[in-house]
């Protein structure tokens, strides 16, 4: 129904409201603007010189302008009461219950996205600065703590399960960044010093959306959308979106990978 919009593919459950919301807001629009514009152009035929050579310091006697203020108030009540707001505290208010999603923290910095996953167990690792290594440990991941041992980071790769509920606690490291990804129709700011969750469910694969959009390489981007300093520009991540089991896969692997003992310790 939006298609006329030219938005991004879409990739999730929610995002249909979104762009419906959307699709309608451009409409009421375009009728205020045909609306005032067709006022516009009547005010300058009618009360042209030569039609209206002396000034009328009265105005108006009828009330139809009233009437046009009144109706426009009222449609755009009905936009904010009746669509935003409770489109908006279903997306913030009613948040999934933590045991049916999944839940991945994502912290941006000056210019990456570090992603961490909380592994089989479901416990995220301890973090404290002094583990922080720019190199090796960008979130300063506690590897001796017990629920650290299974954890997965990676940086500017997020892999995320089809159909599953997606809570995205966001952070940053230094200045204000953004989450945005456009298929999926969310954005977030991530602020220093708050942690903020948001939530999604993908229901579109890479692999489909290849297929779908004829573009073999295509990826879903989170792009950085508040511009955080001079690296600005290529603070891009990637989402990968796959099936569950694909993505069990993956997280055992990278659980595997990550967490072998190390020979020089
Ligand atoms: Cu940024």
């Amino acid at each position: 129904m939006t298609e006329w919009l030219g938005l991004p593919a879409l990739a999730t459950a929610h995002g249909g409201q979104i762009d419906s919301l959307i699709g309608w807001i451009h409409i009421f629009m375009l009728v205020l603007f045909v609306g005032w514009l067709g006022f516009f152009l009547y005010c300058l035929v009618r009360y042209r010189r030569s039609r209206q050579p002396v000034a009328d310091y009265t105005g108006v006697r009828s009330h139809a302008s009233n009437y046009g203020e009144i109706a426009v108030a009222v449609v755009e009540a009905i936009l904010l009461v009746g669509f935003s707001i409770p489109l908006w505290a279903a997306r913030v208010d009613h948040i999934p219950a933590e045991s049916e999603a999944l839940v991945v923290e994502v912290t941006g910095e000056q210019f990456a996205w570090n992603i961490h996953y909380a592994g089989r167990d479901g416990k995220f690792g301890r973090t404290d600065l002094k583990f922080l290594d720019v190199q090796s440990n960008s979130l300063g991941l506690d590897r001796d703590d017990p629920a650290g041992k299974d954890d997965v980071t990676t940086m500017n790769q997020l892999y995320l399960p089809l159909d599953k509920p997606i809570i995205v606690k966001l952070r940053s490291k230094d200045v204000i960044h953004s989450f945005g990804v456009p298929e999926f129709r969310v954005k977030q700011d991530a602020v220093p010093g708050l942690t903020i969750p948001i939530w999604f469910i993908p229901n579109v694969t890479t692999a489909d959306m290849r297929t779908r959009t004829g573009n073999a390489e295509f990826e879903y981007e989170i792009a950085c959308a508040q511009l955080c300093g001079l690296g600005h520009a290529k603070m891009r991540g990637f989402v990968t979106v796959v099936t569950p089991d694909e993505f069990q896969k993956w997280l055992d692997e990278k659980s595997t990978e990550q967490n072998a003992p190390d020979p020089f310790r």
